[in-house]
């Protein structure tokens, strides 16, 4: 497979609503799109990260330059045989996992439109539809976030995911546990908000039945959340700590979580998430797929790599129109039944994208070819 040319298209794509995490709040993605070219096909994906490094180091702006600079020439002059290749050609660039991810996704659609044949069949999914959740940002009151909840359980939606933060989080699961019961199937994510200073804080967590706990430490530990572990009957999940596959089995070793969120675009693309996801099936850690707010084109790719078998949570790869007033991808992403997704079996991500909603929304253009 040669790739004979890339481009790059800058999409500003306003969220419908404001979302509040404890990391800060988003209004609106500011993203890039990527297609690969080669022998009449193209394949897409997309960058995941955001115009701010809140969440991890990446931002818009770096994963530009990275692409520019380093990757994009080392794919366009470095010949590959398959998907698996491209992680292998970006291995001596260290770290920058979503300007990784966005080509290396995008050479995955391509390499499974080549072979005609689905991304997630392409990937070994096995799965025809995925159970999936929704992510709930914090509001100005639990009751708030109570009423945004009673909405997605009345859609359907197979996981209730919260965002906590110091401040607002036991009252919050306590509410809803109150109006709701205790068979909703809830979890709650801090995104590092906590440290072991709050021990007994977070350990009144342990009483409310959480699926689990995603990332209540730091970013950048997998020593306290063992700790913590170790002391909590409630799975924790690990998000931020993990970029890679041995970031994964470190953790796993030392028992810094029961449960591993596997965001794509975080790991450095797909080739990876499936490495991580084998591991995790092998010892007996069950995985599920996160989300960065994803356009249509990374949902799809969401979707195909949540079809394979260790993925047995419902992810928070929720409808195109949780977020978007208009996705970019057709059709949208909707639910083949309530809180289910279809997994497409035309060829690559299965959707075509919306050329139009593109322009409409594109704030920059480039092409790089050899
Ligand atoms: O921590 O999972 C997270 C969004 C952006 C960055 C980090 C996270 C999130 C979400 C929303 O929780 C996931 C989604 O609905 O796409
Ligand atoms: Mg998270």
């Amino acid at each position: 497979m040669k790739i004979e040319k890339v481009e790059i298209k800058r999409l500003h794509l306003p969220l419908k609503e404001a979302f509040e995490a404890s990391i800060g709040q988003q209004t609106k993605r500011d993203f890039l799109l990527v297609s690969v070219h080669s022998e009449g096909a193209v394949g897409y994906g997309e960058s995941v990260a955001m115009p701010t490094p809140f969440y991890n180091e990446e931002t818009t702006e770096t994963v530009l330059y990275m692409l520019e600079t380093f990757l994009i020439p080392k794919l366009l002059s470095g010949t590959i045989e398959s998907p698996e290749d491209v992680a292998r050609l970006f291995s001596p660039i260290r770290r920058n996992q979503m300007a990784k991810s966005a080509l290396e996704s995008a050479v995955w659609d391509l390499h499974a439109k080549q072979k005609g044949i689905s991304l997630a069949r392409a990937l070994g999914g096995t799965r025809q539809e995925i159970e999936v959740g929704v992510s709930v940002g914090i509001e100005k009151s639990v009751d708030a976030v109570v009423a945004k909840v009673e909405g997605f359980v009345a859609d359907g939606y197979k996981k209730i995911k919260v965002k906590i933060k110091p401040g607002f989080d036991i009252a919050l699961i306590e509410g809803l546990r109150k109006r709701f019961g205790d068979s909703l199937p809830l979890m709650a994510d801090a995104n590092s908000a906590y440290s072991l200073d709050q021990l007994d804080l977070i350990k009144e967590l342990d009483d409310y039945n959480l699926i689990m706990i995603e990332q209540p430490l730091a970013h950048d530990d997998i020593v306290d959340h063992a700790r913590l572990q170790h002391q909590m009957k409630t799975p924790i999940c690990l998000d931020e700590s993990i970029h890679t596959f041995e970031d994964a089995r470190r953790a796993i070793e030392l028992g810094s979580c029961k449960i591993i969120n596997i965001k794509v675009g975080r790991v450095g693309g797909l080739t990876e998430a499936k490495k991580i996801h084998d591991l995790c099936l092998a010892h007996d850690v069950p995985v599920w797929c996160g989300g960065m707010f994803e356009s249509g084109v990374g949902r799809a790719h969401n979707i195909a790599i949540t079809s394979l078998p260790n993925f047995t949570i419902p992810g928070d790869t929720a409808t195109s129109s949780r977020y978007w007033e208009r996705d970019i991808v057709t059709p949208a992403v909707e639910f083949a039944k309530p809180g289910i997704l279809a997994v497409p079996d035309g060829p690559g991500i299965g959707y075509e994208i919306n050329w139009d909603v593109v322009k409409a929304l594109q704030v920059m253009e480039k092409s790089y070819s050899q």
